[in-house]
């Protein structure tokens, strides 16, 4: 019996990017475990990918390429051959193109491989040549890279491993243990040493469980608490003058805007104490190091944005960013793709400018008569936006067009591909080569091929070359191989010791602290506290605090009461993948409701009533949770994401895909609702 074992680094859109290594017998993958010698996950992954060879061989797995069957939307679907799969993708596409112009194709892909092969490679040459229309913005991760680059001219912040010199940490809209959990451990080692562990966070996490002290603000207000924190901070001169001084400018400004916010005062609006703001405040001027961690959950807001940079103001007062277990951390992925220069792979554009269409908007994208020419193809892979993109109701009512054109390349017939009008097979991780950068810490992964790819499936990047070839198109460049993309892409790394050991550090000091010694990426070399450059832009020119309009002071309010949280909740989905395998969801119980005593009893509702949550958008029916241990307080409902066909509804029925403050992400969730007791049926989209 042949046995072998290969390295590899796991592709999901999850910080962590742990490395794995997996056992092969006579090639078929017997077992996938995490790499001891991983320096950052050290041989642990998770209760997701600790069974992802149930996923890899699942009976359910897409293995040939499927073309529909019968109404759309109904999953019916046959076999086909890729032949015949890609001569009718041709055909429909070059007739779109042909009747409306390039522009009529829509891509659609997300980050379910964060490998930079199979991410996103070949496909921007290949939407590029077809001249469709661009995908701009980002569902995870834009909003608060912008905040970061306008706040303080560069979206780099602290080594988050950095986290565990730290006497103080605030985790602030970030749910470490299940979202990033091999952070997790060097948070603990900080605690060892005596470090004071916070959890910000409207929802009581199972981070929040295990901290020091939990602050549970109002969704959405907590720039109203970090504008009361500075007010204690230069009110009790908790502030560091020779870093202002040389590193900062407009303090002053600043100053004498945070002189009016007085804890009494945004208490009123984040729903904490003054004294509990002042205690943080204090804690946060006096103990040193302080490390500020946060990740995504903040971003998703109306004013994601504003949160990020007002937080970066925190550490440049006290001069945090000096000390080794100071300063802020969120995602590091720039440092990533400031080495891993993949520009080459943009084509240089011929004309005009293709339009862009807001992958946050696809709902409005697929039905709006607004836009000339209408979307009549759409291309999706790496990500299932009929249940992971706000109005999904629109997504649905636009996919079930007799005039749109679908084609899916998946694993699964997920929510989306259900859709489609064909789907074609796409390798799981173990079955393709791949390099895979982290934005969750500062080691490069690398993922050898540990199995040939299952049935007819293949990776992505022979996916974007089977279509060119489909299309007719012959240049050279749309063929690249997958080692001339790498080679290409590792040239400043060692790209020796990367394969061998499949992972490598990143070519960066050990002791990173980016603003140590000042050096912000703003054109005065300063950190902008009260920023011309933001007002240039039409921004608020200091941080200030704004009610979300979709929230519970807006102009719905009356009608829809309760803010809807829609978090990642669940141990063993990760976004909606593993959601429709029985193994993951029947463990994870079924979406739910929960809601406060308080607010189920205003209404009627008793813990296990089935409950309609609804808004002018849609309705989910699922059970109500409520009892004196809810994670969420009176106001607000937590509805929990993940759940798609065929196994829960898609609470993005219900979100909101206003865009956020400064562009670039999407405010999912600022979103309200009311919640009734429900004697039956299915909830519905409205759309
Ligand atoms: N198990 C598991 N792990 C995952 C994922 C998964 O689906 N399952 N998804 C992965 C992905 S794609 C991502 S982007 C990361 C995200 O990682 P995180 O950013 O850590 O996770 P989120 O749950 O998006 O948001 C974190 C917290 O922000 C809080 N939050 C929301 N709004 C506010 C606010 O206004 N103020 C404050 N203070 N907090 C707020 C939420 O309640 C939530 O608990 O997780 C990754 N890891
Ligand atoms: N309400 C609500 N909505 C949210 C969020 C929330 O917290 N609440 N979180 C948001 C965030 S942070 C994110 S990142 C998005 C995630 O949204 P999506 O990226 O749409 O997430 P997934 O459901 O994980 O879908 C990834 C898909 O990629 C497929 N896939 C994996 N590998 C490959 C491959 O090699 N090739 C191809 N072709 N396909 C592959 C998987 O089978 C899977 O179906 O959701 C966002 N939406
Ligand atoms: S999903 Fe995240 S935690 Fe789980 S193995 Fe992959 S990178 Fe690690
Ligand atoms: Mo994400």
């Amino acid at each position: 019996m042949a046995i072998r074992t290969v390295l590899g680094t796991c592709h999901h859109d999850c910080p962590d990017t742990c490395g794995w290594e997996v056992t092969v017998e006579d090639g078929r993958a017997v077992r996938l475990r995490g790499n001891p010698a991983h320096p950052y996950s050290k041989g642990e992954l998770c209760p997701k990918v600790n069974r992802m060879l149930d996923r890899v061989y699942s009976p359910d797995r897409v293995l040939t390429p499927l073309i529909r069957d019968g109404e759309k939307g109904t999953g019916t679907f046959r076999p086909a051959s890729w032949d015949e799969a890609l001569h009718l993708v041709a055909e429909r596409v070059g007739a779109a193109v042909a009747q409306h112009g390039g522009e009529t194709v829509l891509p659609w892909g997300d980050a379910g491989t964060q490998g930079s092969l199979m991410r996103s490679s070949l496909d921007r040459r290949f939407f590029a040549r077809l001249g469709a229309s661009r995908q701009v913005d980002s569902l995870c991760g834009g909003a608060a890279r912008n905040a970061t680059t306008s706040a303080i001219g560069s979206p780099l912040t602290n080594d988050p491993l950095d986290v565990r010199f730290a006497r103080l940490v605030l985790l602030w809209g970030t749910n470490t243990r299940l979202t990033n959990r091999h952070l997790w451990p060097f948070i603990e080692e900080a605690r060892g040493n005596g470090a004071k562990v916070v959890v910000v966070d409207p929802v009581r996490t199972v981070t929040a469980d295990a901290a020091d002290q939990f602050i549970q603000p109002l969704p959405g207000t907590d720039v109203a608490m970090m504008l009361a924190m500075m007010h204690v901070l230069v009110r009790d001169g908790l502030i560091d003058r020779d870093y202002l001084d040389r590193h900062a400018s407009g303090f002053d400004e600043l100053a004498a805007h945070v002189a009016e916010w007085t804890p009494t005062r945004a208490s009123a609006i984040c729903g904490v104490a003054a004294g509990t703001i002042e205690a943080l405040a204090h804690d946060y001027g006096t103990v040193m190091p302080t490390f500020i961690r946060t990740l995504i959950g903040a971003e998703h807001r109306e004013h994601g944005a504003q949160f990020f940079r007002t937080l970066l103001c925190l550490p440049t007062l006290t001069g945090a960013w000096r000390h080794r277990g100071g300063g802020l951390s969120r995602s590091v992925g720039s440092y990533a793709d400031s080495i891993l220069d993949d520009s080459f792979l943009e084509p240089v554009e011929a004309g005009p400018q293709r339009r862009g269409i807001s992958m946050n908007r696809l709902g409005w994208a697929l039905t709006t008569d607004e836009l000339d020419p209408p979307v009549t193809a759409l291309f999706v892979w790496n990500g299932n936006p009929a249940a992971t993109v706000p109005e999904a109701g629109l997504i649905a009512r636009g996919l079930a067009r007799d005039d749109l054109f679908t084609v899916v390349s998946e694993q699964f017939v997920t929510e989306t591909a259900r859709w489609a009008d064909v789907i074609l097979p796409a390798c799981s991780q173990i079955e393709q080569d791949d390099v895979v950068p982290a934005w969750g810490h500062l080691y490069l992964g690398y993922n050898h091929k540990a199995i040939e790819p299952m049935g007819e499936s293949v990776p992505n990047t022979e996916l974007w070359r089977r279509l060119s070839k489909a299309m007719g198109f012959d240049d050279p460049a749309l063929y690249e191989s997958d080692e001339s993309i790498l080679e290409r892409l590792l040239g400043k790394v060692d790209a020796h010791t990367l394969r061998s050991d499949a992972v490598i550090r990143l070519p960066l000091p050990e002791d990173l602290r980016p603003y140590a010694d000042g050096g912000f990426g703003t054109p005065s070399g300063r950190h902008e506290l009260a920023s011309p450059g933001l007002e240039a832009a039409g921004r608020d020119r200091l941080p200030e605090y704004h009610d979300a309009v979709e929230g519970p002071r807006g102009p719905d309010s009356a009608r829809f009461p309760l803010v809807l949280m829609s978090p990642k909740i669940h141990q063993r989905f990760l976004n909606t993948s593993y959601s429709h395998i029985d193994a993951h969801a029947r463990p994870e119980g079924g979406a739910y409701c929960e809601l406060t005593e308080g607010d189920a009893a205003a209404r009627g509702i008793a813990d296990g009533d089935l409950v309609c949550v609804f808004n002018d958008r849609g309705s989910v029916v699922v059970p109500a949770r409520t009892g004196p241990d809810v994670r969420t307080r009176d106001g607000m409902v937590i509805v929990p994401f993940g759940w798609s066909w065929p196994n829960g509804p898609t609470v993005n029925v219900l979100t909101s895909s206003t865009p956020t403050d400064w562009g670039g992400g999407v405010a999912l969730y600022d979103t309200l609702v009311e919640v009734t007791r429900s004697e039956s049926g299915a909830g519905t989209p409205r759309n």
